[in-house]
């Protein structure tokens, strides 16, 4: 049986006091408009954490009437975008002083690891906050030369309202990747996280308020995709969504958003996101690379090797308490998840894929699934097509490049892809013709606020991070003027 525990078990640290639990919308945190809440479970234990507001069309109402009210009346989207980035930069500052509750709020709520959250996560999302904070004074337009006796230039606005939905894989990370873009351009807000993960949100809404961020700029709604997520993706007064999540959501998001008022939509979706290693790789490297690959395609001549040693090194993967510094593996985030993730298992094997290890529940208490690897699986096969979002490994095996990059393209994602090999030539090409949004050579998963995120083909469109971000939350407006007296 695998492991399930690491041998830290003395620096467990208790669950972090629940602070915030109530709606927060207009600077202020009120109950819901029913009185109704909903219980928050901790994956690791399945014991439920809190009771958290619950909101529905007519909070996500009052929270989009603040925001509005805040944007067409307020300071922020007039404040010169230096003042802006000077209180974003503050709101960083107090995320760094709180940074071992957020950390906690996460491993509690979602089962993340609390020493990468501390290390790893919330310093990632303070770097982004200060990219963005950065950013703020350095949105503008250009200057046109237009034909005949006009010039022109453009103004770059704040698009409005925005309406951000995010998933519980990273609360704390989508929460500031989707906030603070748009705090910069000047937009005003509503967030509405998800229901597996809705704690910390709360507390950064406390931290900005404290920041000085005006009421009604960022305002919190916790509660269900199928009514708070619709009623906001549906909203008159709502100018853009921004939207992380499942692609089958996201196409709700986009048919709301056509049938209401035509607001902008983003949609940074699923994936199921190749990593190719090629025979010259050095494997030990490649091992520890693709820890996070689902879909990991390996040179035959390496295969043999490589597929022992993936094997080695899950069956030593240390599976268990978030809160254990020694752990490398926690938690699926709730039971629906798990159970998910436990069926395509099953799946895996009727479809008649190898399981080369793992592949059960890890203990009898909470969410856990052991790092599992399937072999032979064929590009077919729904584990190999499917987002399984999970401890779920598909190993396969290609003899040449061109038949790399063609099963790498043949799925309906294009997320992100990885390569690792020492031939320059090999890495540009597979760069060229695989169609995904972001591709590591010779690493994987490595983000930076400065590098945009986002998909090809049904991983959706639009981008995260990098200035590209920015323009999801801004208008052009083209200012045309005569040089001379007017021409009429
Ligand atoms: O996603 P949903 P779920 C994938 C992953 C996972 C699967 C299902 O494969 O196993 O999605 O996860 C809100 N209108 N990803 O069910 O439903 C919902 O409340 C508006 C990939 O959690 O997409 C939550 O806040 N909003 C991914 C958010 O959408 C709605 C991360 C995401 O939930 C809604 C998470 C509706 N009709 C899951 N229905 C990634 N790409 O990072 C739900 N929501």
């Amino acid at each position: 049986n695998h492991r399930c525990n690491g041998d830290g078990k003395e620096s467990f640290k208790p669950p972090p006091e629940i602070k915030f639990t109530k709606l927060f919308v207009n600077g202020q945190f009120v109950d819901s408009v029913s009185g109704k809440t909903f219980e928050t479970v901790n994956p690791a234990t399945s014991e439920v954490i809190a009771k958290v507001a619950e909101g529905v069309e007519a909070d996500i109402d009052l929270a989009v009437k603040a925001a509005r009210e805040a944007f067409d009346h307020g300071r922020w989207p007039r404040m010169s975008g230096f003042e802006r980035g000077r209180i974003m930069s503050k709101f960083a500052d107090l995320i760094e002083q709180n940074i071992d509750e957020l950390a906690a709020l996460d491993s509690v709520d979602a089962g993340k690891l609390l020493a990468s959250g501390k290390t790893v996560d919330i310093p990632h999302c303070l770097h982004i906050l200060r990219y963005y904070a950065g950013a703020a004074d350095k949105i503008h337009g250009e200057t046109l030369k237009l034909a005949g006796e006009y010039q022109g230039y453009t103004l770059l606005e704040p698009i409005g309202v925005v309406g951000h939905i995010i998933p519980w894989n990273y609360p704390s990370t989508m929460f500031l990747m989707k906030s603070s873009p748009a705090l910069a351009a000047g937009c005003t807000m509503v967030v509405k996280p998800a229901e597996q993960t809705p704690l910390s949100a709360l507390f950064y809404a406390h931290l900005a308020k404290q920041a000085g961020i005006p009421d009604g700029v960022i305002n919190v709604v916790n509660g269900f995709g199928a009514t708070a997520g619709a009623a906001l993706c549906s909203h008159m007064d709502v100018d853009a969504i921004s939207f992380t999540g499942s692609t089958e959501t996201g196409r709700l998001v986009m048919e709301a958003a056509a049938k209401s008022n035509l607001k902008t939509v983003s949609l940074e979706l699923g994936g199921k996101s190749p990593l190719i290693i090629f025979d010259d790789a050095d494997v030990d490297m490649a091992g520890e690379i693709c820890v996070a690959g689902s879909r990991v395609y390996v040179q035959e001549g390496i295969y043999d090797e490589f597929v022992r040693k993936a094997a080695e090194s899950a069956k030593s993967w240390v599976v268990g308490d978030p809160f254990d510094p020694n752990v490398q593996q926690g938690p699926q985030v709730d039971k629906t998840q798990f159970e998910r993730v436990l069926s395509y298992i099953e799946l895996g094997k009727t479809e008649g894929a190898t399981l080369l290890t793992g592949g059960r529940r890890c203990g009898d208490k909470g969410y856990y699934i052991e790092p599992t690897i399937f072999t032979d699986v064929k590009e077919e096969m729904r584990i190999a097509q499917e987002e399984i979002f999970g401890p779920v490994m598909s190993l396969m095996k290609f003899k040449t490049i061109e038949e790399a990059i063609e099963k790498a393209n043949a799925t309906r994602y294009g997320l992100a892809a990885g390569i690792v090999t020492k031939d320059l030539n090999t890495a540009n090409r597979v760069t060229r013709s695989v169609r995904a949004g972001t591709i590591w050579i010779n690493c994987y998963f490595a983000f930076d606020p400065g590098c945009p995120f986002g998909g090809y083909k049904m991983s959706g469109f639009g981008r995260d991070l990098g200035m590209h971000a920015i323009n999801k939350y801004l208008q052009v407006k083209s200012v045309v003027t005569p040089l001379h007296s007017s021409p009429w």
